[in-house]
């Protein structure tokens, strides 16, 4: 059995598996069933308002009482009122994405609060170490959704040896071989999104589930650059329709309208061609539904045997 995990003593967790607080999909649901299974579930926030987030931390609490986690994302319109949500709701660890959130810092820190920033570059991360985060999750440009420049290959190492807090390692990663990948870059644990939305759980429309089982290696691609905000998804007929637009040069305001309303569009109401499909670049690999107890049990297994038959490597005597 694989232990002495760095991130589950502070973040309260049995195992060293963190859901990815993915906007729309990380609800009560979701978040529960990973925190019972002894990870990390994230609420993820995205732009939703700060009563849903309220709704959703307390029906959370009734379905688990281990530790969860809410994401807040640092590009949503509600950003100030939801942390104000979180310290009230006396939430415990605070995830964010999508940008610096440096200046909140110190103040979730007096309330008591840990905080877990996604970075996707060494400098964020040093920055926000010396600020007070208490884990790092390094996400490399393998994920879905909003991503940096760098993958996690590069990424996790550079990180890791440039910092004292444990790191959490993110992006391409959704079995075993890839949380002790994560291990031999000198993370702590991993964290991961399109592997949990093909779980039983996961409130996402079964359309867009079918999606990322019948993915293959390079059915993601990444849309948005020329606005700054680049995002991975599924390809389909949304990422053309934007791949054009940007071609021509486009100006951000139309790419944002066009943008605007399809991510729900596409993972809840399962509209696969018009939606936006965030997905990680390891959608390939994804091949059944199964609940999320199975897919975490079945990572630490696969783990702890792929540790053990690394021996092979080693000479005897
Ligand atoms: O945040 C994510 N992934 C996300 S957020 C999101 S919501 C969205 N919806 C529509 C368009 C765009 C986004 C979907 N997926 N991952 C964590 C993450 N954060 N990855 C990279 C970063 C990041 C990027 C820049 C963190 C900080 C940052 O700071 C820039 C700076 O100011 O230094």
């Amino acid at each position: 059995m694989l232990n002495n995990f760095a991130v589950c003593d502070p973040l309260g967790i049995d195992y060293p598996i963190v859901q990815g607080g993915m906007a729309w999909l990380g609800t009560a649901e979701l978040v529960s069933a990973v925190s019972e299974a002894g990870g990390l579930g994230t609420i993820g926030s995205g732009d939703a308002p700060p009563d849903w987030l309220r709704q959703q931390i307390r029906q959370t609490r009734e379905r688990t009482n281990r530790p969860f986690a809410v994401n807040i994302m640092m590009m949503s319109p509600f950003l100030a009122d939801n942390l104000k949500i979180v310290v009230e709701e006396e939430v415990k660890i605070v995830a964010f994405g999508g940008g610096n959130p440096g200046v909140y810092l110190a103040g979730l820190k007096e309330a008591g609060i840990k905080v877990m920033p996604v970075v996707s570059s060494v400098a964020l991360a040093r920055r926000l170490e010396r600020l007070g985060a208490d884990v790092v999750i390094a996400e490399g440009m393998e994920s879905g959704g909003h991503v940096g420049e760098t993958t996690t290959m590069a990424l996790v190492p550079q990180v890791a040896s440039s910092l004292k807090v444990p790191v959490i390692a993110a992006g391409g990663i959704a079995d075993g071989r890839g949380l002790a990948a994560a291990l031999a870059l000198g993370a702590q644990g991993i964290q991961m999104g399109t592997r949990f939305i093909c779980s039983e759980e996961c409130i996402a429309h079964p359309r867009f589930k079918e999606q990322i089982l019948q993915a293959h290696d390079r059915a993601t691609v990444v849309t948005g650059e020329s606005t700054g905000h680049p995002v991975r998804c599924l390809q389909n007929k949304l990422t053309y329709k934007f791949t054009e637009l940007e071609k021509r040069g486009a100006p951000t305001s139309e790419l944002e309208e066009l943008g605007r309303g399809k991510l729900s569009l596409g993972v809840m109401q399962g509209n696969i061609e018009e939606g936006s499909l965030m997905a990680g670049q390891i959608a390939g690999l994804i091949k059944e539904i199964k609940p999320v107890k199975t897919i975490i049990d079945d990572i630490m297994a696969e783990a702890e045997q792929i540790i053990d038959a690394l021996n092979v490597y080693k000479s005897k005597g």
